[in-house]
């Protein structure tokens, strides 16, 4: 395994954090002696991870790259197109459980559903295999799509034949990829909307996301259960395709601070903390007029330099924060 590329890094934020997740990504800590971001190498690298599937406080499930380490959302996994990744799965529950992912490519014996019997039994390993590819042409002249984009994971048997109990419990998490020379950020938060839940967290609970101005900033944000929502972020926009930035001076893609999105969508983009707006207690929120009111919201705390968030008193939301 590249440790350059696949190192443990600790989350620098948001729910899972406390916990030191081991997550399988690219990103790097930026580098005060050069300002340009890294990117994203070359892909067709053979990938192996470990996950398990396990009990959690509270009668949740998660996603975990250790034993005991399970969270809600399950660790990013993040590839380049190209590259090629096998996860050996443990079921640690007492349900069949399984892994079925959005975007990238399998085939059907890696579905993770019942009907294919790709799925695991209580205490058994099963190995699923995710490919990708790059952009280009068919052979009958054709243009086909790279698989970019921020994707995401999902039990699919749990409860139901469709993973209901499994999703509505917590077991899902995003999934990245990324072209060649795509923009690493400094920091990844991932926000999922799950029936009423931020992260399976109720209103008062919600998580809040730390950075400080300046820093490249880059959030998943995936949708889950009975209802559709719209996303907004105070204070920050973003280019609305599927990698969430823009190519150059000519790119199309229409730039939104607001996104409608249903069950199981999923997008992602980056912002620069603060940039143009500064520093602040910027709320993050479905912006259904009731379900923001039913506390379907958070922060996105974006501090100064010195560590200060200006009029942040830390308690006027009551929500949880998360370091
Ligand atoms: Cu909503």
């Amino acid at each position: 395994m590249d440790r350059r590329t696949f190192g443990r890094r600790l989350l620098a934020g948001g729910v899972v954090a406390a916990t030191g997740t081991a997550t399988l990504s690219l990103a790097s800590a930026p580098s005060a002696a050069d300002p340009s971001p890294p990117t994203a190498p070359a892909g067709g690298q053979v990938r192996h991870l470990k996950l398990y599937a396990e009990k959690l406080p509270g009668g949740q499930l998660g996603y975990g790259l250790e034993k005991g380490k399970a969270t809600v959302p399950g660790p990013l996994i993040e590839l380049v197109e190209g590259d090629t990744l096998h996860i050996e799965f443990e079921n640690l529950t007492d349900a069949d459980a399984s892994l079925h992912v959005h975007g990238v490519d399998y085939d059907i014996a890696n579905d993770g559903t019942r009907m294919t019997g790709s799925h695991v039994e209580p205490g058994g390993t099963r190995t699923y295999t995710w490919r990708t590819h790059a952009p280009g042409r068919r052979k009958d002249g054709t243009w086909q799509a790279g698989s970019a984009g921020y994707w995401h994971y999902h039990d699919h048997v749990v409860g139901t034949d469709h993973g209901t109990g499994g999703i509505r419990k917590g077991l899902y998490g995003p999934v990245v990829v990324r072209r060649k020379g795509d923009l690493l950020p400094d920091k990844q938060f991932t926000i999922v909307f799950n029936d009423m839940t931020i992260n399976n967290r109720t209103a008062g609970e919600t998580p809040n996301f730390e950075a400080t101005v300046g820093d490249r900033v880059e959030i998943v944000m995936i949708t889950h259960g009975e209802y559709y929502h719209t996303f907004h972020m105070h204070g920050h926009r973003w280019a609305d395709n599927r990698t969430g930035l823009l190519t150059g001076p000519d790119d199309p893609s229409r730039i939104v601070d607001n996104k409608i999105t249903g069950p199981a969508d999923s997008f992602g983009f980056q912002v620069i903390a603060g940039e143009h707006v500064g520093a602040g207690a910027w709320m993050y929120h479905c912006h259904v007029q009731s379900h923001s009111d039913m506390g379907m919201a958070g922060l996105f705390l974006v501090a100064k330099p010195d560590g200060t968030v200006p009029g942040h008193t830390g308690h006027h939301t009551a929500a949880h924060h998360a370091h």
